[in-house]
């Protein structure tokens, strides 16, 4: 257990308290005791397993102390557990929105049974909060916007609409001449396909008006925090930004802690008490049993901090690329020295999915051809959809003869790359495709998808899929899943087996690198990547400035290990011709 885990224990015991209407010292104390518990940099389940006095801690006294002892080594809480007998836990979170204290929550309780934010949304449209006393209209109509902003602040943000925010910010903050450096850490940077905050480094030896600089910043919406080494605010977008300050000899160390993941850090600290050293977001020391324990953060011997790479190096590790910092076995892969080789953006030589003005592209295929040209490829595929997709101008058999005549045509004249014959063919709703064998046969590439009835009961959509990809003409299962992040869940359907037919027919799974859709994720490629499968990272522009989309794909390839020759668009034409050219 954490000590912000322990700290947000105390401090739901605090809340309790507080709606239960307990004396006000009793409440404060729990909340000191949460505060200084987040603040302290050695775990306290250390200290307590070592058998060291929690009564050192500031703000903790003899009952606050043996609370979290119980807490760390039971795993539960008494004083919790009694509290919540006669209070719902949910009551708790009710306090987190503007306007609704603990005396609030518990009125809403009591007067109206209200016990979850869902419960408060429905009394307050039905008019039902208006009506209590000392609620009124206008605190109504609040509570429901205050809703509406907290859900929106649960949601997390797309890696590619963070980028929007995170980049002017990043270029504002290294103006300032107090900024030796800045690096964004966090999930961010392990390129996580959402992210629920951002963590922003910045090295300096003048924290004060470095500080000033962020909380200025004019997309700033509300300042949370700004303390010396510690900052939050939150912009416009409602995109929260944590800014740690920090000297130049803790650099390295910083990077490394904020950049997590947070079970990947657990991990390497294990790992360094075993060796008698602390790591920290300030640097790894070599500490005696005593100081291991200091509330000092520089106690002992500094022996890495500057350099990210030393921190790894003073545990005998490689410097491991933060995609992977997932604590999937990438900690056992470094100490033998066995990391992969991460496929790069650089080791694409074409795109294998998209789509022209021939159905809904926004492009001409000499379009395309020029912006792929321009990205340096060697091969691209023109993959317009099948008639099923009516709205899109989906074509038939004699729409794509004719486009294949328009294809010959411009590659007669271009021969500095080559153009692919594809087709993203529809599955239909009993697994067979929108398009006639002998026209299947003629493809240079054949992408199969699902766009419609993504809703049918499981069984009959894993059928329906399975059908598709064992037609002998079929290379390419695109956006498995079907998902849109934060908007279409999956569908529902069994993968796995999906996947282990896809092994058996020798067909490509895609990982569509829209940043809208990055499907397959990162785990479903890990494990199509051990059933022996190979992967297609496809951007499926829709217009030339898609095909830039590519990077967000090798991100999410990074964190599912892959390399080179898993990835068939990284291959050399001939290479990826034979590997379409199935049996
Ligand atoms: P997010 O923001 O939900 O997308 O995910 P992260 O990974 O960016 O998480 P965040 O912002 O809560 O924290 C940033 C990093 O700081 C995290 O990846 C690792 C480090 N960190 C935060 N809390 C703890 C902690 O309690 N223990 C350790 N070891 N590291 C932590
Ligand atoms: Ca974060
Ligand atoms: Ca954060
Ligand atoms: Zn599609």
């Amino acid at each position: 257990m954490e000590n912000v885990e322990i700290a947000a224990v105390l401090e739901e015991v605090a809340t309790l308290l507080e709606i239960k209407g307990a004396n006000p010292f009793r409440i404060r104390a729990y909340q000191n005791a949460a505060r200084s518990v987040e603040e302290h940099s050695t775990p306290l389940k250390k200290m307590v397993e070592d058998g060291a006095a929690l009564t050192e801690l500031p703000g903790i006294g003899k009952e606050i102390a043996a609370h979290i002892t119980e807490l760390v080594l039971e795993g539960r809480l008494t004083v919790l557990d009694e509290l919540t007998a006669e209070i719902p836990s949910s009551l708790v979170e009710l306090t987190r929105l503007p306007g609704v204290g603990a005396k609030k929550a518990k009125k809403l309780w009591e007067a109206l049974g209200v016990e979850t934010i869902e419960d408060l949304k429905t009394a307050a449209q039905a008019g039902k909060v208006a009506e209590l006393d000392g609620f009124g209209e206008k605190s109504q109509q609040k509570i429901l916007k205050g809703i509406e902003a907290y859900r929106r602040r649960q949601g997390r943000f797309k890696i590619a609409d963070a980028e929007q925010h995170v980049e002017p910010l990043v270029a504002y903050l290294r103006q300032h001449r107090a900024v030796q450096r800045l690096e964004v850490a966090g999930s961010y940077r392990r390129r996580r396909e959402t992210v629920g905050d951002i963590d922003l480094l910045a090295i300096t030896t003048d924290p004060g008006p470095v500080m000033q600089r962020f909380t200025t910043y004019p997309e700033v919406r509300k300042v949370e925090l700004a303390g010396d080494t510690k900052g939050t605010v939150v912009l416009r977008s409602g995109l929260q930004i944590d800014l740690r300050l920090l000297p130049p000899e803790s650099c390295g160390a910083a990077l490394q802690y904020f950049t997590g993941s947070k079970e990947h850090n657990v991990r390497l600290r294990k790992r360094a008490v075993t060796r008698g050293l602390r790591v920290s977001e300030y640097g790894v020391f070599q500490v005696t049993e005593d100081e291991a324990e200091s509330a000092d953060p520089f106690a002992g011997t500094m022996v890495a901090g500057r350099e990210e790479a030393d921190v790894y190096a003073t545990l005998d590790l490689a410097w491991i690329p933060p995609e992977l910092r997932e604590d999937r076995g990438e900690i056992a892969a470094a100490e033998r020295d066995a990391l992969p080789d991460l496929i790069t953006l650089d080791d694409l030589r074409g795109d294998l999915q998209m789509h022209s003005t021939w159905s809904d592209g926004k492009n001409s295929i000499e379009d395309m051809l020029d912006a792929c040209v321009a990205r340096g490829y060697d091969y691209f595929a023109i993959t317009d959809h099948s008639k099923a997709l009516a709205m899109t101008g989906g074509l038939d058999a004699q729409k794509l003869a004719a486009q294949w005549e328009e294809i010959d045509q411009i590659a007669a004249r271009r021969s500095e790359i080559r153009v692919l014959k594809g087709m993203e063919v529809d599955i239909l709703r009993d697994g067979r495709l929108d398009l006639e064998d002998e026209f299947l046969e003629r493809l240079d590439v054949v992408l199969v998808s699902v766009h419609s009835l993504l809703d049918l009961p499981p069984a009959k959509q894993t059928a329906r899929i399975l059908a598709a990809i064992r037609h002998p003409e079929v290379n390419i299962l695109a956006h498995p899943t079907g998902r849109q992040i934060n908007r279409r869940d999956p569908m529902q359907f069994d993968l796995e087996e999906v996947l282990q037919c896809a092994a058996e027919h020798e067909v490509i799974v895609e990982l569509n690198a829209h940043p809208d859709r990055l499907d397959l994720k990162d785990s479903h490629l890990i494990r199509a990547k051990e059933l022996g499968l190979r992967v297609v990272i496809s951007t499926d522009a829709h217009r030339i400035g898609d095909l830039d989309l590519m990077r967000y794909g090798v991100d999410q390839a990074r964190r599912a290990w892959l390399t080179t020759g898993d990835v068939v668009n990284t291959f050399p034409l001939k290479r990826l011709l034979e590997t379409l050219q199935k049996r």
